[in-house]
C-alpha cells in the first residue's frame, strides 16, 4: 500500500539548476576573485557530478589543469560553497524559482489524502527550506516529514543511501514508497534503493538513461497544460499526475 511520496529538489521540485545553483556559484566564484565562469552549457556536463562542493573539485580535476590549488583547496571549497548557499537562498528569498507544473497541485493532493511527503536531495538543507517557504506556501517545508539533504549522507546520489535515510527516519518500507526524479544520477540513486520512480523531464536530462523508470513524463501537468509521456509503455500519453494516476501506475 502506497503510503509515502518521496520528492528530489533540483529540477524536479523545480528548474533550480539552470538560473539558480549556477548563476549563484558564478557570484561566488566572482567574490573569491576567481576567473572561474559557468555558462548554461559547462553547467550541463558538470552536473554529472551531484553535491555543489564535489562538483567544483571535478571542474578544477578535469576542465582547469591551469589551476594551482592552494594548499587549503578543500577549505577554500568549502567556503566558496558556503558564499554560494548565501547567493542562492538569497534568489530563492526574491522569489525566483516557480515550481514546475503540477507540483503543488500533487502535493496538495497527497496531503488532503493522508499520505506522507518527504525530500530526498543532495542540495545543502537550508536550499530547500528556503525553496519551499518562497515557492510552496510559508508553511511548505512542515508540509513534509522528512527532508533528507545534503552531507547527512556521505555517499551522495547516484547512491541510494539519501533515498535509504529518509525511509529509515520514516520506518517505511520502499514498497510503500513512490520517488519522483529528473536525471539519471536521480533515478539510479532511488532504483538502488528499489523504489518505484517517476520521472519528469527537464532540459539538462531529456537525452538520459531513464531506464526502469515507472513513467518518464514532460512534466506532472496541469489541466490546462497536461503532460506528454515519453517513456516507450506510455508514448504519447497526456493528462496530469494526480493521486488517482500514480494509484493506476503502481497497480
Ligand atoms: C542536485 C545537485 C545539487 C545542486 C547543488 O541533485 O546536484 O548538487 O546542484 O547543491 P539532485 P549544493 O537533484 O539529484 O538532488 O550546492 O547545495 O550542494
Ligand atoms: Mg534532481
Amino acid at each position: 500500500m502506497l503510503k509515502a511520496l518521496l520528492f528530489d529538489v533540483d529540477g524536479t521540485l523545480a528548474d533550480t539548476e539552470r538560473d539558480g545553483h549556477r548563476p549563484a556559484f558564478n557570484l561566488a566564484f566572482k567574490e573569491f576573485g576567481l576567473d572561474w565562469d559557468w555558462d548554461v552549457a559547462l553547467y550541463g556536463q558538470l552536473l554529472a557530478v551531484t553535491g555543489g562542493k564535489e562538483r567544483m573539485k571535478y571542474y578544477v580535476e578535469n576542465f582547469r589543469p591551469d589551476y594551482v590549488k592552494p594548499a587549503d583547496f578543500d577549505a577554500m571549497v568549502a567556503a566558496l560553497h558556503k558564499a554560494k548557499t548565501a547567493h542562492y537562498t538569497r534568489m530563492l528569498g526574491q522569489g525566483g524559482i516557480p515550481l514546475r507544473p503540477g507540483v503543488k497541485r500533487l502535493l496538495m493532493e497527497a496531503r488532503e489524502q493522508g499520505l506522507i511527503l518527504g525530500v530526498a536531495t543532495t542540495t545543502t538543507p537550508e536550499n530547500v527550506i528556503e525553496l519551499l517557504r518562497h515557492s510552496l506556501a510559508p508553511d511548505g517545508p512542515d508540509w513534509f516529514q522528512v527532508i533528507a539533504a545534503g552531507d547527512i549522507v556521505p555517499a551522495k546520489k547516484p547512491a541510494p543511501d539519501i533515498y535509504v535515510w529518509a525511509m529509515q527516519q520514516l520506518g517505511l518500507a520502499p514498497d510503500e514508497c513512490i520517488a519522483f526524479e529528473d536525471s539519471e544520477n536521480g533515478i539510479r540513486s532511488s532504483l538502488g534503493a528499489n523504489l518505484r520512480t517517476v520521472v519528469t523531464i527537464n532540459d539538462y536530462t531529456r537525452e538520459h538513461d531513464f531506464s526502469g523508470a515507472l513513467a518518464v513524463l514532460t512534466d506532472l501537468g496541469e489541466p490546462d497544460q497536461p503532460y506528454q509521456r515519453l517513456d516507450a509503455s506510455g508514448k504519447g500519453e497526456r493528462g496530469v499526475v494526480d493521486m488517482a494516476r500514480v494509484q493506476a501506475w503502481l497497480a
